[in-house]
């Protein structure tokens, strides 16, 4: 039973607040609502968040750094750039989060993914806080030489406000393994010091074994353990990922692992419909075509011969399992009544907020299995808190034992969505996830006073 006092919160006039604060921020808005939904009931039955103004100071990020980044293209012209770090919440560890380079990249983006980091982080179980950060760089169609002129530049303003106790980038769209190298190469150069400023480095210079797959393998090992739950199984299941970066490769490749069948894929041209199911060749295919050569999937539908969905995205193809891994948004309220009606069972996000709120609520209806990214994408960032952990240390794990740690995290991650997460009977995991990343941060927060 809630007992209302005049601390109490209430969703509309919370959102009013924010959006007030934050004009014109729609992604960010969207995440906040999606959390605040699930917490501010919780917030009401334990008066000791509201009256400490918790939620209001978790939606007010600690500081954002936004920077002119400028560089010569290899026609020598001058190309300006803007970069930016939003460091959310450290309450709880070092700032943490990935960095996004894409034509895209908005201030409200970057807010709405550094503020799912804090929940994210807080349910690996790993002592990491929330940020997140980037550019509107495109890296798609630059030479080398321009990137790393491009990566370079970036750091020589970047160092400045990061550490390896204090703020930690890593990889998203657009930044890769290369990109990495560039700017790790150059914080090294401009800081004398070798650490663990970053992660997602190379195997050759302090990186993790299994980083590269973790977040792929981890939102299929997130879909297990929710299967588990109906005493049911991946094998022989048809399965859709959208995307195919890093996180819907490793998606891809650990469903076929599993016996799976995969009958799609996708990028910003299209799907393709591959009935018969990759195969491990035609996985290695698009490992080599998308992060090897940069191309696009209709190389694919040629090479194999299958059917290429031109500009479309893949949510009506017939599948009993979803895999949401490009990007926000991909997936809306009509993409999620499709996939219900042609029989989906499971959706395990690997992108961050792939699904609009209506998408969200369709599923949350139809009490399917939902996992929300900041739960099922969880398993890279994780790694990237093992390869930290590797690098204090000064040891590398090897494959297995880091697979094994990745496993259990997502294990750990899914029972407290489970524990936090109960609905008449029914398990919400979005209300799991949000509650359950909440009351570790929360709790930190108020041991600090009011700072
Ligand atoms: P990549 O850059 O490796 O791949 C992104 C993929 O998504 C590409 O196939 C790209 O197509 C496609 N894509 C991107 N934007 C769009 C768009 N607007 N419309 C259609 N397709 C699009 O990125 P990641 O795989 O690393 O990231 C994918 C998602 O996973 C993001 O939401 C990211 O935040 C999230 N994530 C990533 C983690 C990681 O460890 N890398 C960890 C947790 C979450 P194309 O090939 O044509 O560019
Ligand atoms: O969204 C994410 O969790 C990531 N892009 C990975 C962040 C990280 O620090 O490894």
């Amino acid at each position: 039973m809630q007992i209302l006092t005049d601390q109490s919160l209430d969703l509309d006039q919370f959102m009013i607040g924010l959006k007030r604060r934050n004009p014109g921020e729609r992604e960010f808005h969207q995440a906040v609502y999606e959390v605040a939904e699930k917490l501010i009931p919780f917030i009401n039955q334990h008066p000791k968040y509201a009256r400490a103004k918790v939620l209001e100071r978790l939606t007010e990020p600690d500081r954002i750094i936004i920077f002119r980044v400028c560089w010569e293209d290899d026609q020598k012209n001058v190309r300006v750039n803007r970069g930016y770090r939003v460091q959310f919440n450290n309450a709880i560890g070092p700032y943490k989060g990935g960095l996004r380079f894409d034509k895209s990249v908005t201030l409200s983006i970057l807010k709405f993914l550094g503020f799912e980091q804090i929940f994210k982080n807080s349910l690996t179980t790993l002592p990491m806080g929330g940020g997140k950060g980037g550019s509107d760089f495109n890296p798609k169609d630059k030479s080398d030489a321009e990137v790393m002129r491009f990566c370079q530049a970036f750091m020589t303003e970047l160092s400045r406000h990061i550490g390896k106790d204090k703020d930690v980038p890593a990889g998203d769209i657009g930044v890769g393994a290369r990109e990495i190298g560039y700017l790790y190469g150059q914080y090294k150069r401009l800081e004398n010091e070798f650490g663990g400023v970053l992660t997602g480095k190379g195997l050759a210079y302090g990186g993790s074994l299994i980083r590269t797959e973790a977040t792929g393998f981890g939102c299929v090992y997130f879909a297990r353990e929710m299967l588990d739950t109906k005493g049911d199984a991946a094998e022989g299941k048809t399965c859709i990922v959208s995307g195919s970066g890093n996180v819907a490769q490793y998606t891809a490749q650990k469903l076929l692992d599993l016996g799976a069948k995969v009958v799609s894929m996708s990028d910003r041209t299209g799907s393709i419909h591959d009935p018969d199911g990759l195969t491990q060749e035609k996985m290695n295919y698009v490992i080599e075509l998308k992060t090897g050569r940069r191309g696009s999937l209709r190389e694919y539908a040629d090479a194999f011969g299958v059917s290429f969905l031109e500009g479309a995205r893949p949510w009506g193809i017939p599948c009993d399992m979803a895999f949401p891994c490009a990007t926000q948004n991909e997936l809306n309220g009509d993409d999620a009544k499709t996939l219900l009606a042609n029989g989906c069972m499971l959706v395990s996000e690997g992108a961050n907020m792939p699904s609009t709120l209506d998408a969200v609520k369709a599923f949350e209806d139809a009490k399917i299995l939902y996992a929300p990214g900041k739960a099922s994408n969880a398993g890279g960032v994780s790694i990237s808190g093992l390869e930290m952990t590797q690098n204090s240390m000064r040891i590398n794990w090897p494959r297995e034992e880091v697979d094994r740690r990745l496993q259990a995290i997502m294990h750990d991650i899914h029972a407290q969505c489970v524990e936090y997460g109960q609905d008449d009977g029914f398990v919400n995991y979005v209300k799991g996830a949000n509650i359950g990343g909440f009351v570790k941060v929360a709790d930190a927060m108020l041991a600090y006073g009011v700072v």
